[in-house]
């Protein structure tokens, strides 16, 4: 049994509002969240199309050993499970580290402890009782997801018919990417309270985001009208997201989608997510061959470390690119 700390109490976590649309809110639209079969000869034409109308699919035939997939799960249930006092020696989240319900640095709250993780960096912190164990889990997982990434991107290159086709997949191989990686753990929810909010709405900073979770749903995503649709859960495939990075270099051309976490089961959820981000000095602005001149680019110019220093002072809800926006 996992329990989490007790502050800050239930009251003060967020719900979704039911009032108006719950048809809306839960409607299973499973056919239509776009499956990409990445051994398809035309997955670069379906990833586009993706990109374009959602910022978000799924992945199957993704080349990721399942091994390594149960072997980080396992490891990440083990910690999980340990009393907080040990989870906390983990702690606190600034920002790597072992987090309890506080999210980032402003105020925002979710029913889910984490575990927030640099990829290039061998963190010093604690990681429960068997790190080496834990550290080789993480390394093998990460490698093989990364790889993924990185061959999704250049199938993205593909489909855009941008050259070279590691334009963008070169920034996460960079030996100074930006990288981050997450593991979620969101305990059932108290029986008394329905339509709890685990983690909220909000898009991803960095380019991509490689997400996978365990058979316990959760996972909404929001459409371009604003109605939420749930991801049914499936613990064998990857769900991708494009984040705001990619929606700039490709000025806006994919869509960097907002998603968020319903702890509403009465199943724990456990995900693991790889955010690929780039150097921190890369300059983020639409890549020249998508544009006919400089002058069509829909933001200002700034770099990664400008857009995360900016990010990390916001709200999760919070429109991050607005400020970025070119008026
Ligand atoms: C969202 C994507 C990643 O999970 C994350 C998050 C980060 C955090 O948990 O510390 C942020 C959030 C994320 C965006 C806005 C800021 C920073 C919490 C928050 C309120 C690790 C990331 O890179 O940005």
């Amino acid at each position: 049994m996992v329990a989490l700390s007790t502050k800050p109490a239930i009251e003060q976590f967020p719900y979704i509002e039911t009032c108006c649309t719950t048809s809306a809110l839960f409607t299973s639209t499973s056919n239509s969240i776009p499956l990409i079969d990445l051994s398809n000869p035309d997955s670069k034409n379906l990833l586009v199309k993706a990109c374009e109308e959602f910022g978000f699919f799924k992945v199957i035939n993704h080349g990721v050993p399942l091994e390594s997939i149960s072997r980080l799960e396992s490891e990440a249930i083990r910690f999980f499970s340990l009393p907080f006092s040990e989870k906390e020696k983990s702690g606190p989240p600034s920002p790597f580290g072992y987090g309890n319900k506080c999210i980032g640095r402003n105020g925002d709250v979710g029913w889910v402890e984490y575990l927030l993780l640099n990829t290039n960096q061998d963190s010093n912190s604690s990681l429960g009782n068997n790190p080496d164990q834990f550290r080789f889990a993480l390394s093998e997982y990460i490698s093989a997801v990364k790889r993924m990434a990185c061959e999704i991107l250049e199938l993205m290159a593909d489909g855009l018919k941008i050259q070279p086709r590691n334009v963008l997949s070169k920034l996460l191989m960079d030996e100074q990417s930006d990288s981050v990686f997450r593991l979620n753990h969101y305990p059932p929810r108290p029986d008394r309270i329905s339509n709890l909010i685990g983690f909220g709405e909000h898009t991803d900073p960095q380019i991509i985001s490689v997400l996978r979770s365990n058979n316990t749903s959760g996972l909404q995503i929001s459409l371009r009208e604003g109605s939420w649709i749930s991801v049914p859960p499936d613990e064998d495939s990857f769900f991708i997201n494009v984040g705001d990075s990619l929606q700039v270099l490709t000025n806006g051309r994919f869509k960097s989608v907002k998603h968020r976490v319903l702890a509403n089961s009465l199943k724990s959820r456990v995900s693991m997510i790889y955010f690929g981000g780039p150097p921190l000095s890369e300059r983020i602005a639409p890549l020249p061959s998508l544009m006919k001149n400089p002058e069509q680019s829909l933001y200002k110019e700034f770099t990664w470390f400008e857009y995360k220093r900016s990010a990390y002072n916001s709200r999760l809800a919070e429109n991050r690119l607005m400020h970025f926006e070119r008026i």
